[in-house]
């Protein structure tokens, strides 16, 4: 009976995968916008990032992830009206072991400890522009009730039985672990204690009777879930990961603890002296967020994308496509996968004491100048090394130098001194390279230069699509570099508007990096949202003029009329992005072998 449900249900989800906007058809005419027909095709998503726990305070690792779902769903909004239903959650895992016993060693409540470090994700969070719907505490009464129905639905399918288990624990990670991933570290006095072999915190033997979930029986339905979704799990590693661990025997999952042993956290319903796993417990937030138990959370489920850094695959891509099986209902659509961040080559922890706090980088390099490098220089595929170098090179040179001065070359008085968006002439620049004419001045970079910005937002979108929001930033920045060669091959600054030779072609040179900047600023708003405001409200872009729907780059070349030519450009605010000074004291100095 639960072997056919599973298989309907896998066949669905396998209907109903995540697009990716295959088919790039220009709208009216041969430019880089989106297509309403890619707008239409998955109306509703609902993003997701981890629940943190409030152990310690959030660093940049946290803040990284945030940043991804963040720019992956203002991305989305950007595609047009009807991809607006999109949700955003983020929040706290508040309860389990971990919480109970850094609790204890602050001398606070556990409910003290998580008000005070829930409040600074959520702090955190609001400064760094995290545009997230919804933000849960596993700790809200709503949460309880939907971890509790969750567990009467696994116990009515048979899924729930009573057991003892016996082995390792790692309160640290919250996870159980088998003989063959602990290891032995020396401790300071010559003695020895058990470590995990993947996070080498400490591990203690449990044997206790508990409630066993019966993952054994979901080795073979998880293995065909990903083999008919193959972008079920991105980048591709870490699905091929997950692949080899369903290779491997899945022995069922001790999901309650003694209550006289873990009090914080959510009873077993009619079984007061056990409570639930605090994974169970904390991956049930993604429903709780969407209305679970409530019919309501049936227009979200699955259309699903779980971003999680890769220290905790296993939870997603195995137990809860496992207990989302078992109690009737899809996997996830999506789950994206990042890596870590390193300091100095070292993972960051307390007692290394090397944990780089994100509103210090907020404070020093802005909050779009620290969304930039965090989203440029992050790889989902491998660890990235974070020092502070590293990211005043960075914005220095793309922020402030090529983006900021291509905006300053194109608008300056000296330059620009009408203030206008210039007339495009279509003789000095014909949409026929090859051309020759005493007219035509465009050379074949420049029409490179054109087939590259017009094809961006699709490159950009693939990008986006595919969870590689760095690729997306590198394209932009390369066009940017090609955008800087074009003004510098050319050299406005040499010509002169009050020649009749030389003007049609000034405007044309002027127009033309001013449509590549329109370009650039539409696509970096997920990414540095203020300061492609402020890019595009210098190039007097109304907030209507934004979407990614409405981006026809160039349309004068295309011979269609362009709306920009001869406004007024907005007002003058300053620098773009101001260089950071190199000589600051560092956080966190290069790292050199
Ligand atoms: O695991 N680099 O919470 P957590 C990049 N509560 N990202 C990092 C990182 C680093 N160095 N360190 C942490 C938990 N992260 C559970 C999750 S979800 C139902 C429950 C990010 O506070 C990354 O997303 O340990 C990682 O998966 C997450 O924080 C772990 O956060």
């Amino acid at each position: 009976m639960l072997r056919t449900s599973v298989l309907r249900l896998v066949g669905r989800t396998g209907a109903s995968r995540l697009s990716v906007l295959e088919d790039f058809g220009p709208r009216h005419y041969s430019s880089g916008s989106l297509s309403a027909r890619d707008d239409a095709r998955d109306a509703r998503a609902y993003f997701t990032t981890p629940i943190f726990y409030v152990n310690a305070a959030p660093h940049i690792g946290h803040l990284y992830s945030a940043l991804l779902a963040d720019a992956l769903c203002r991305h989305r909004r950007l595609r047009g009206p009807s991809t607006a239903a999109t949700r955003f959650s983020t929040g706290t895992d508040e309860h389990g072991l971990k919480i109970q016993q850094a609790a204890a060693t602050a001398g606070l409540t556990p409910t003290e400890l998580c008000d005070r470090v829930s409040e600074h994700f959520q702090q955190l969070f609001q400064e760094a522009g995290i545009s997230c719907t919804d933000f849960i505490r596993t700790t809200e009464a709503r949460h309880r009730v939907a971890v509790q129905h969750f567990w009467g639905v696994l116990k009515s399918r048979g899924l729930l039985y009573k057991g003892v288990y016996e082995g390792w624990y790692c309160a640290s990670d919250e996870c159980f672990l088998p003989e063959a991933k602990v290891t032995r570290q020396p401790g300071p006095l010559g003695d020895s204690f058990p470590v995990s072999l993947e996070s080498g915190h400490p591990v203690s033997w449990t044997k206790e009777e508990n409630y066993i979930f019966r993952l054994s029986q979901f080795r073979e339905p998880l293995q065909r879930w990903l083999r008919s979704n193959p972008q079920a799990i991105t980048p591709e590693p870490f699905h091929h990961v997950v692949l080899q661990w369903l290779d491997e025997e899945l022995p069922d999952l001790s999901v309650s603890r003694r209550s006289s042993h873990l009090h914080w956290g959510i009873p077993v319903p009619g079984d007061d002296s056990q409570t639930i796993y605090v994974w169970l417990d904390a991956l049930v937030n993604y429903l709780t967020v969407i209305g679970y138990p409530n019919a309501e959370f049936k227009s979200w489920w699955p259309a699903t994308s779980h971003i999680i850094g890769k220290d905790i695959l296993k939870f997603h891509a195995i137990y809860w496509p496992a207990f989302l099986l078992g109690a009737g209902m899809s996997p996830p659509q999506r789950i994206c996968v990042h890596s870590h961040w390193t300091v100095c080559g070292q993972k960051m922890s307390k007692s290394l004491g090397n944990v780089v706090d994100p509103r210090t980088c907020l404070n020093r390099y802005t909050v779009d100048g620290f969304r930039y490098f965090l989203l440029r220089q992050g790889v989902p595929n491998w660890d990235c090394d974070y020092y502070d170098e590293k990211v005043v090179k960075l914005l220095n040179s793309e922020l402030a130098d090529a983006l900021g001065g291509l905006l300053n070359r194109c608008t300056a008085k000296i330059i620009n001194p009408s203030e206008t968006y210039p007339a495009f002439c279509t003789t000095c620049f014909p949409s026929e390279p090859g051309l020759v004419g005493p007219s035509v001045r465009a050379q074949a970079e420049d029409y490179a230069l054109v087939t590259s910005v017009a094809t961006l937002p699709k490159q950009v979108a693939d990008h986006y699509d595919n969870f590689q929001i760095y690729k997306a930033l590198e394209a932009v920045s390369s066009c940017v570099r090609q955008t800087n060669g074009f003004v510098q091959r050319h050299a406005p600054w040499k010509l002169d508007w009050e020649s009749p030779v030389d003007a049609p072609w000034l405007g044309t040179v002027l127009h033309v990096a001013l449509e590549c900047l329109r370009v650039f600023g539409t696509l970096l708003q997920p990414v540095t949202p203020s300061l492609a405001d402020k890019l595009l409200s210098r190039l007097g872009v109304s907030a209507s003029e934004r979407n990614l729907g409405e981006l026809y780059f160039l349309p004068r070349f295309y011979g269609h009329p362009c709306p920009f030519e001869g406004r007024r450009l907005g007002p003058e605010t300053g620098l773009l992005f101001p260089r950071l000074d190199q000589s600051r004291t560092w956080l966190v100095k290069a790292h050199r072998t």
